[in-house]
């Protein structure tokens, strides 16, 4: 199956309310599609292993206090730090799954009242992911689920404003899937929608950049 390196991998990003499932998620789609021979790498932002990673880490755990803006920046300048190694894995046939991307970043800054365009802007020329898997789930659903209130942003009444933020992010990448099924039946359908999507991107789709 190493043939199927000639062609490119496929930039596939995991995104939805914290406790939707993405980390379970993306680690059962790992196996998945390795388990058919696929090249596959599962990569997470914030990547709290770099020095940008650690301010924002440190942020997220109240162990620091940043301007709204500032923090913004520094989770797209993360997303920056990595847009070449991304771009390298893609072209050498590697499919990265990503939990956590661009969507976020604009999501949760924009439910703390920044300017939607504005939170964007720094976001434009970062790799467009070839899909966008939404595990949709209700914030109070999302909050049932335990092992809140530890994070900054791990608050219902704050899930309810990025959930609004997420619905005016939608575009013709995203696929949603209901959360709340069990989650053998979220990773049957999420390999279905991967396994379409890396079949596309082998036949030749070309890589496009977010929202130029
Ligand atoms: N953030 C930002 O502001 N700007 C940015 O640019 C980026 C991020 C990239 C840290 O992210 C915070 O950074 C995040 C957004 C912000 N804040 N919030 N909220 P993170 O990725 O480090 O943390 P997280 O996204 O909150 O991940 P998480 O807590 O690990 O949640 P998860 O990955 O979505 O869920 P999970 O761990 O797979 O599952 C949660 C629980 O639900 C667990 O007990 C599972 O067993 C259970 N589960 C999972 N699926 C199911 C189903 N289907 N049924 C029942 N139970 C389930």
């Amino acid at each position: 199956n190493n043939h199927k390196s000639d062609s490119r991998g496929a930039l596939i990003v995991l995104e939805g309310l914290d406790r939707c499932g993405k980390t379970s998620q993306s680690s059962r789609l790992l196996s998945f599609l390795e388990r058919l021979g696929y090249l596959v790498e599962s990569w997470r932002f914030p990547d709290r292993n770099t020095g940008v990673g650690q301010m924002i880490s440190s942020y997220l755990a109240n162990e620091s206090q940043l301007d709204d803006h500032a923090i913004h920046l520094l989770f797209s300048a993360n997303r920056w730090e990595k847009r070449s190694l991304m771009e390298t894995r893609l072209r050498s046939g590697t499919t990265l799954i990503v939990d956590r991307y661009s969507y976020s970043g604009v999501a949760f800054s924009s439910a703390k009242g920044l300017d939607i365009e504005w939170c964007k802007a720094p976001e434009m020329g970062l790799l467009a992911p070839d899909l966008v898997l939404y595990l949709d789930i209700p914030p109070e659903k999302a909050a049932e689920r335990g092992g809140y209130g530890g994070e900054r942003y791990e608050q219902l009444d704050f899930q309810r404003k990025v959930d609004h933020s997420y619905q005016l992010l939608h575009d013709v990448s995203w696929k949603t899937v209901d959360a709340c099924l069990p989650i053998e039946d979220v990773e049957k359908q999420l390999g279905e929608m991967a396994l379409d999507c890396v079949t596309t991107c082998q036949k030749g789709k070309a890589l496009s950049q977010l929202w130029s």
